[in-house]
């Protein structure tokens, strides 16, 4: 097929879909410099080549077509209003659909365009997953580590995010250089000891820990109960609770951990609780206190008040996890 071929089909399509309000076509005066840069990306990348300086080079440009009189200009998919906006074109029942949709996160009524998911539904989903993608993959921020104070040792996991996916059982183990820091910085036996954890998400600790950690150490200080001295753990699992409590003997352990992020919301952080943890522990052995965060989930400083409750009920019942569900 040549350059003129390919245009004629180009043409012949744009103007099916401006025939059938597929699009709308762009005002006759309007030129290409008033084009929403990010947002009106032509339909036909055939037609592009026109427009920019390679088109001089590689590609003859493309006569003016009705290709070039368009503007798909769709509005931002992440607002609230248009997240929750149906999608879906001539509800039967568009009172019930809208209440539907209200009702729940969960994505639907997203509509569709033939067999596939329309442009605004796809956007949607991939602004969602990039948050999530970000706040996994990326680190803590050291300053709010160094403004409270936490110093930061690693697990066994040694090749960065991507390993750290790969291998949970490395997650779960300190190195051998955390274990020596954290003998030389940390008090034995404490009542309660709080350790952090990025987790699955530098955000969740980024939304919550600044507003929990003195809740936790206002309450202990409070009920009278020791608090071993807190740091960081980089690349963390749930079981490295094993590891810190084989070398600090704390009787409550508090890993406040990042969850694995839900699409487009990554704020959550858990509370994940044992007594007197040691090596060959579950998570039978454990409690959660989960979905910690502001807007919806278990507010972080309810959290905190909660997490010491909690820690005194272990140490009463002297157990955690399913025994501790026996004792009550
Ligand atoms: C992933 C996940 C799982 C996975 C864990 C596998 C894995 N290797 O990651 C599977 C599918 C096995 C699972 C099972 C269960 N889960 Co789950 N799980 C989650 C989820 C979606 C994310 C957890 C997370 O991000 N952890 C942080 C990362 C860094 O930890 P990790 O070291 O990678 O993984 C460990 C933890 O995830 C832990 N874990 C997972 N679920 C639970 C539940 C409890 C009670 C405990 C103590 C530990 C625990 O097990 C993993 C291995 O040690 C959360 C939802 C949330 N909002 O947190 C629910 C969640 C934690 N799970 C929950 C429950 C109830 C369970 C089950 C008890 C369900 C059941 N009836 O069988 C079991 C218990 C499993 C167990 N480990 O003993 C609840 C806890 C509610 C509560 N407050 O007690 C949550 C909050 C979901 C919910 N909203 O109901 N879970």
């Amino acid at each position: 097929m040549n350059e003129a071929q390919l245009a004629a089909v180009v043409d012949a399509v744009v103007k099916e879909l401006l025939a059938a309000g597929a699009v709308a076509p762009r005002p006759a005066a309007a030129s290409l410099a008033s084009l929403p840069s990010v947002d009106a990306t032509p339909l036909t990348p055939m037609a592009m080549p026109a427009r920019g300086p390679v088109a001089s080079t590689a590609v003859k440009p493309v006569p003016p077509s009705a290709a070039q009189d368009l503007v798909i200009d769709l509005p931002d998919p992440a607002t609230s209003e248009a997240r929750y906006a149906p999608g879906v074109k001539q509800p039967k029942d568009p009172e019930g659909l809208q209440a539907l949709v209200a009702a729940t996160t969960a994505r639907i009524g997203v509509g569709r365009a033939g067999p596939r998911y329309t442009t605004r539904a796809l956007l949607l989903f991939q602004a969602d997953h990039a948050v999530t993608q970000d706040a996994l993959y990326r680190a803590v921020d050291q300053r709010l580590l160094d403004e409270l104070g936490l110093f930061t040792v690693q697990t066994k996991v040694t090749g960065g995010k991507q390993e750290y996916l790969l291998r949970p059982d490395l997650g779960r183990q300190l190195s051998d250089a955390a274990k020596r820091l954290i003998t030389e910085k940390c008090t034995r036996g404490p009542d309660i000891q709080v350790v952090v954890g990025d987790g699955l998400s530098a955000a969740a600790i980024e939304a919550n820990l600044r507003q929990m950690l003195p809740v936790i150490r206002q309450g202990a200080q409070a009920a009278g109960l020791t608090l071993g001295t807190p740091f960081f753990v980089e690349f963390c699992r749930v079981g490295v609770m094993n590891d810190i409590g084989d070398l600090l003997q704390p009787q409550v352990l508090i890993l406040l951990i990042g969850e694995r992020p839900g699409l487009g919301r990554a704020e959550s952080m858990s509370a994940y609780m044992a007594y007197r943890p040691k090596p060959g522990d579950t998570d039978a052995d454990r409690d959660v206190i989960c979905n910690i965060f502001e807007g919806g989930g278990t507010n972080p400083l309810e959290a905190g008040a909660y997490a010491i409750q909690l820690a005194q009920k272990m140490r009463r019942s002297q157990a955690s996890g399913v025994k501790l569900k026996l004792a009550s």
